[in-house]
């Protein structure tokens, strides 16, 4: 196996992997890949729904991005290169044309074909490298890691990472988004730098809870 070294210091207590797993909490969840040329994203929220195609997203400008990816359990792939499009980009050009008068969203809500949701603040959407992914060194997205497209932010945790994103709401309230998960999991920013692990209790504290998960959630998820 190739081996990878971090692009960046390695932050809080991360560890390194030498692969990269499917992960995650609803991977069993039977759904449907469409080709990526067939792909599209539900716009909705506090606005008049409408759907975006994958041509849509193709007339923008292609931009990669190469970071390392840092699960929230502790683990941490390093060097990904990733491909796509801009969310600043798309919610600029695409979206916020069609936002109604006076509406500015402060939260995004992402949900994925598997049903797995979960929320970016926008001006963290906004943020340079935060992608609508459609690639992943170089190759076409794979079902294990998304497909066939995903968020991605790389300075927040895997969980804000949307794999097969289907849809994406714009909210005006923060109280709009209800975690799928215990709310003590769940950080409404989860900056990796900051440790923002989960809501409650000390980032430090929830790698002691999660790091005996990884193995089992490795295994059932990798056969
Ligand atoms: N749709 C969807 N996206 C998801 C998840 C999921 O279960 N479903 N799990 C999240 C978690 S916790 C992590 S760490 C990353 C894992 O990405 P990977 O499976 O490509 O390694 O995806 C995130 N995005
Ligand atoms: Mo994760």
């Amino acid at each position: 196996m190739k081996t990878r070294a971090p692009l960046s210091p390695l932050p809080p207590g991360q560890l390194i992997r030498s692969d990269f797993p499917r992960f995650g909490a609803s991977a069993s969840a039977p759904f449907d890949i469409p080709q990526t040329e067939q792909a599209s994203l539900t716009i909705s929220g506090d606005l008049e729904s409408f759907t975006l195609h994958y041509a849509d997203l193709a007339a923008l400008e292609r931009v990669s991005v190469a970071a390392d990816f840092h699960c929230v359990t502790t683990w941490c792939y390093p060097n990904v290169t990733w491909s796509g499009f801009r969310f600043r980009d798309v919610y600029e050009q695409l979206v916020k044309p069609r936002l109604p008068a006076q509406m500015t969203p402060s939260i995004v809500v992402l949900r994925g074909l598997d049903r797995y949701k979960s929320s970016l603040l926008l001006e963290d959407a906004l943020m340079d490298h935060v992608l609508i992914a459609d690639q992943l060194d170089g190759e076409a997205l794979s079902a294990k890691h998304g497909a066939p497209l995903r968020l991605i932010a790389p300075a927040h945790y895997g969980y804000k990472n949307i794999k097969h994103l289907a849809r994406i709401e714009l909210w005006r309230d923060v109280a709009s988004y209800r975690p799928a998960m215990p709310r003590f999991m769940e950080h409404p920013r989860a900056r990796i730098a900051y440790e923002e692990r989960g809501r409650y209790l000390p980032g430090w504290v929830y790698r002691y809870l999660y790091r005996p998960l990884i193995g089992f959630t490795v295994r059932q998820l990798n056969p």
